[in-house]
């Protein structure tokens, strides 16, 4: 197992869609095992494959609330959202590739998703609350789609101006 690094933006691989994975092998297995490492050392909540610049469909979570609750990790291969609730929420979101930025971003409440599991096995559930939104956060990367992009333009271009800054700094 090891730490992938996590690409912020404007990473132009955080943009691009990805492709359906078509078989869950070792290497398939070491990505995601190196992504539930990445994403508990960040610490985040979820991860997607394009955070760590492959651009594969593959999500992981674990959105156990209390610190005391025990681990509850998820990985998901392909995930398709197949029905979403007319209820919306709105939650504050963050995303480990723009670090220390927040904003209200308003979801469907409850969704039911589609994916393979490591064991290439056809699941179907349905999920609300954090998860929910997290799973749609996940979803949206791998179709290069950020959080930000559902903020103001004069917001999500304010936010996008400081981090191309800092990574100018960084090449400087
Ligand atoms: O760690 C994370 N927290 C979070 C909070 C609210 C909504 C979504 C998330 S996902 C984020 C980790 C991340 O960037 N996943 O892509
Ligand atoms: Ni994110």
């Amino acid at each position: 197992m090891s730490l992938r690094q996590i690409l912020l933006i404007p990473d132009k691989r955080l943009k691009q869609k990805t492709e359906m994975v078509s078989s869950i092998n070792k290497n398939e297995l070491a990505l995601i095992d190196d992504m539930f490492e990445t994403m508990y050392d960040a610490p985040g909540i979820g991860l997607a494959a394009p955070q760590v610049g492959i651009l594969s469909k593959i999500i992981v979570m674990d959105c156990a609330k209390e610190e005391d609750e025990k681990p509850d990790p998820i990985a998901m291969i392909n995930p398709e959202i197949i029905w979403t609730s007319e209820e919306m929420r709105t939650y504050e979101e963050g995303c480990l590739s723009i670090p220390d930025f927040f904003a209200d971003v308003t979801r469907p409440e409850k969704i039911k998703v589609r994916y393979l599991d490591e064991k290439s096995k056809l699941i179907e559930r349905e999920a609300d609350g954090l998860l929910a939104t997290c799973i749609q956060h996940e979803i949206d990367h791998l179709e290069g789609k950020l959080f930000i992009d559902y903020i103001s333009r004069l917001k999500r271009e304010r936010i996008t101006k400081k981090f191309q800054k800092l990574a100018r700094l960084e090449r400087a």
